[in-house]
């Protein structure tokens, strides 16, 4: 038996189902019991049930579930925006749909993507949730029908074979459409004009042989590819890793099977010219507590890091695992080879950086051993006999969620960014004492001089992920600007999307676009200029 036919969750919007996924669209989109009727088999319960919002749901602090779905022509904008910056910036987070179950985690809120579109100083901003399948029948219901972060053991009975998909994670653009992306389950396609979905269970028209695609793809700019993997890729717990490529057009043109060391999160990689790296870390798949309704993964720091190593192209039967101490590692910055050896730069810590993930062994989780900095993983491969990777810290700056000049992805490259927490700055002292101190920062790295250059946001601010966008299309590596949301904590989390040039970091903002609301929490983002997107 073919590994598709046990693939049950296909798309329930696909263009092979035609006029019924239209109705299916528009239904979700209404929102109405009485059209979702229509949608899905999943009756409203008879005995109306109340939704509410507990003030001990995650992300309450931040001012709790944002939910709206918004279309603003024009924004305020502050400053002048340069006209050479025309395009979309794309941002995704977890917004609760329903009220979660007692005890779920952030990272399980429904994906929702938002969309600033800017042109000749002019921004229009956008919001959709995208219709996954976890969405809908939860729309239909008119309540959660999903339980505990990736635990289907939780799950109603009813979406035994409803994808459990949040779309929560990353946004990313190829062959023209845009994903949304959650490790756990295949891409969520939207129309990147109108952020409508299109497709709720992605396959690259079937080529798609894993059950799982990361939140991480890569994007080899010479050739146009999307190289991508699933983790845990044939069912829950299981250790393959699914490996591909797919050309400009979408189709996949190269896969390969890997298995892992441990069953761990493998939530990104890395992709040079030469070779593909994984790294599993600590944060192991555990079934038994799954059972017991917990989420997915517990840190297990009797485990040591695996850094797997295979030849783009290549049969998946030849990677070599290295092998490293207990280490917390999540995000690619870059990653180039030069011969045969493979450099590797990710932001990394000592332990558990998820406060959210519980400790296998009952440590209490600790801030100082999961503050992250900048470390560069290597590995020669024309060494036969090495069993570990090498690692060295590349700077002291602590931060998370490291992004590069994106046309720079898989060759070696010279400048990286990363939102960070610098101490010696100010808080505003309205704020009080903050249990976490906000990111502050957003610092520029130039690994051939190891210096920095540091844009700072202000006392009262809060900063998310940043994105990269070049100055023109053939600018020099690192010349433009950064785009990101900033949170003003003391107008309540209020966001203003704000533009830094990357060449005069500590002059501050260039431009600002400020939103009448705060925002759900960016997880990632992503920029696609306009001359990338669809005419219509
Ligand atoms: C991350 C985020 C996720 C997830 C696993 O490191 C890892 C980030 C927003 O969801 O499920
Ligand atoms: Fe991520």
């Amino acid at each position: 038996m073919s590994r598709k036919s046990k693939q049950t969750k296909k798309s329930t919007n696909g263009a092979e189902i035609g006029r019924r996924s239209f109705m299916g669209t528009l239904a979700a989109a209404a929102g109405t019991s009485a059209v979702a009727g229509t949608l899905s088999p999943f009756a409203a319960s008879a005995k109306a049930e109340t939704v509410h919002f507990a003030s001990n749901t995650p992300g309450m602090g931040g001012g709790g579930p944002f939910r709206a779905e918004i279309d603003i022509r024009d924004c305020d904008v502050e400053g002048e925006i340069p006209s050479n910056i025309d395009g979309a910036f794309y941002r995704v987070g977890p917004d609760w749909q329903y009220p979660p179950m007692q005890g779920n985690i952030p990272f399980d809120g429904e994906g929702h993507v938002s969309m600033f579109r800017i042109s000749n100083g002019h921004v229009d901003f956008k919001s959709r949730y995208p219709r996954t399948q976890r969405f809908k029948a939860q729309a239909a219901a008119r309540k959660r029908l999903f339980g505990m972060y990736r635990n289907p053991f939780t799950d109603d009975p009813s979406v035994k074979n409803v994808s459990r998909g949040t779309a929560n994670t990353h946004v990313v653009y190829h062959h023209g459409l845009l994903f949304s992306l959650k490790e756990d389950s295949p891409p969520v396609a939207m129309n990147p004009l109108t952020l409508e979905t299109v497709d709720d269970y992605y396959t690259f028209g079937g080529g798609l042989h894993s059950l799982t695609h990361t939140a991480h793809p890569k994007f080899d700019t010479a050739t146009g590819e999307m190289i991508s993997y699933g983790y845990e890729a044939k069912g829950m717990a299981t250790d393959d890793i699914y490996v591909f490529s797919a050309n400009t057009k979408g189709k996949i043109t190269w896969e390969t099977w890997i298995k892992v060391p441990y069953v761990g999160m493998v939530h990104d990689f890395a992709v040079s010219q030469k070779y593909i790296a994984f790294l599993v870390i600590p944060m192991a798949t555990n079934v038994e507590r799954m059972k017991q309704g917990q989420v997915h993964f517990a840190w297990d720091s009797n485990l040591p890091t695996w850094f797997g190593v295979l030849e783009r192209g290549g049969d998946g039967k030849d990677v070599r695992w290295f092998k490293g101490p207990e280490r917390c590692a999540t995000h690619v910055m870059g990653a180039f080879s030069d011969g045969n050896k493979i450099y590797v730069d990710m932001d990394m810590a000592l332990k558990n950086q998820f406060p959210f993930f519980p400790n296998l062994h009952g440590e209490p989780w600790d801030p100082k051993s999961a503050t992250g900095t900048l470390h560069r993983l290597s590995v020669d491969l024309s060494d036969k006999t090495p069993r570990d990777y090498n690692m060295e810290e590349l700077y002291p700056q602590s931060g998370a969620l490291p992004r590069q000049d994106d046309r720079y992805q898989t060759i070696p490259y010279r400048y990286g960014f990363m939102p960070t927490s610098d101490p010696t700055r100010p808080l505003n002292a309205k704020l009080g004492n903050m249990p976490f101190r906000p990111t502050n920062s957003y610092t520029k790295f130039d690994h051939a001089t190891r210096k920095t250059s540091e844009f700072w946001v202000g006392d009262d601010s809060g900063l998310q992920e940043c994105c990269f966008i070049p100055r023109s299309k053939d600018a020099a590596e690192g010349d433009g600007y950064l785009v990101g949301v900033a949170n003003r904590l003391l107008e309540g989390g209020r966001a203003d999307l704000i533009i830094v040039d990357t060449q005069r970091m500590e002059d501050g903002v260039i431009a600002k676009v400020g939103l009448p609301f705060r925002t759900y929490s960016q997880v990632h983002g992503w920029w696609v200029p306009a001359y990338a997107l669809p005419k219509t």
